[in-house]
């Protein structure tokens, strides 16, 4: 009995020592702070050396009573280097059980924005789809690769000229309604559909809609090759005009209709051409094929118009061709303009 008893004095010993322990940095240990507020920079070389005590102790910062502390914590953990989230992943797990829900939802929401992307298992097509935990969409792994970026067709899509573009995800389908509803909480098309893509949006309220989403916009060189897929031709089937593989003018219907009914492309994209416009990232320059680079190129750095792609509902089939470029205002917004995102795999 008196061993026990001694033993159990002796534990007492041991976690006062390590609560004792353990309370040092919350105390003001400035350098010990520091590295927990400042983690290692996720492009450059470590600031601080990663340990387990430091993940141990930013994880249990998550429920400080210091509010601040909380969302230093959350922020360290959510810019954690993406070539070391299996560190940081088992212990938010746990944390995302916790009793404290204010520590759940951060834990939830960290490994949500360091994971954003589950792998579903590869298309028909034989490409690696992607579920975004956020919205619910569906992603395409896109290989990297070079192609050959524009046509001859009209003069802002010359020179045909290389291209090389490093792998990234795109959304399978079109924004659709239901997803802008539940990121944005409203819907201003005009042709309401929860599956139909969303329209009416500019290039500004879809800068919004990323930001909210963790998502980006394509740029125009992403866009093209995405939808080219590895063709050459007008279009992404061919040369010719085809209603089987998208919503144009031909169809008739005066009208949006639900994504992923046409045939697909090579990658499994649906309504690249065709159903509504999709904005891109770039500022759209007349010229800027005579002078992009080669590697990942982001269009020119001002303009007057950012770059809608791939036609419409409304459109005749030229204007629905994988190489052409049409430009309006940011702020401008149409029922035929609409739009899809894309993300870099961490
Ligand atoms: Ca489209």
């Amino acid at each position: 009995m008196k061993l026990i008893r001694l033993m159990g004095k002796m534990n007492l010993v041991v976690i006062g020592l390590v609560s004792i322990l353990w309370s040092v940095p919350a105390l003001g240990g400035c350098n010990t702070d520091q590295a927990v507020v400042n983690p290692p920079s996720r492009n450059g070389q470590p600031t601080v050396t990663t340990n387990d005590s430091q993940i141990a102790q930013l994880i249990r910062q998550l429920g400080d009573d210091d509010w601040p502390k909380r969302e230093a914590a959350q922020t360290a953990l959510e810019d954690w280097p993406a070539d070391k989230l299996s560190e940081i992943e088992p212990a938010l797990q746990e944390a995302a059980q916790s009793k404290d829900p204010d520590v759940k939802m951060r834990a939830k929401a960290i490994l949500k924005k360091i994971k954003p992307f589950t792998l579903l298992g590869a298309n028909p097509q034989g490409y690696k789809e992607y579920r975004h935990e956020q919205t619910g969409m569906v992603f395409v792994l896109i290989p990297a690769g070079s192609f050959q970026m524009g046509s001859n067709e009209s003069d802002d899509e010359k020179p045909i000229h290389d291209v090389t573009l490093n792998s990234f995800l795109i959304s399978k389908y079109e924004t659709t309604q239901g997803v802008w509803q539940k990121i944005m909480g409203s819907d201003p098309s005009k042709f309401k559909g929860d599956n139909n893509p969303v329209e009416q949006v500019s290039w500004d309220d879809c800068q919004y809609f990323c930001k909210k989403a963790g998502l980006r916009l394509p740029t125009e060189a992403e866009w093209e090759y995405a939808a080219r897929a590895g063709t050459t031709t007008k279009y992404y089937w061919g040369d010719k005009e085809d209603g089987d593989y998208m919503w144009y003018s031909a169809n008739l219907g005066n009208t949006t209709h639900p994504v992923g009914q046409k045939k697909p492309n090579v990658f499994g994209l649906y309504d690249m051409s065709g159903n509504v416009w999709e904005w891109c990232q770039d500022w759209y320059g007349k010229n800027y094929y005579g002078s992009s680079p080669k590697s990942n190129p982001t269009g020119p750095g001002s303009g007057q118009g950012r770059v809608l792609r791939g036609g419409s509902w409304g459109d005749l089939a030229n204007l629905c061709r994988s190489a052409l470029r049409l430009w309006r205002t940011p702020a401008s917004r149409l029922y035929t303009y609409g739009f899809r995102c894309v993300q870099d795999l961490r």
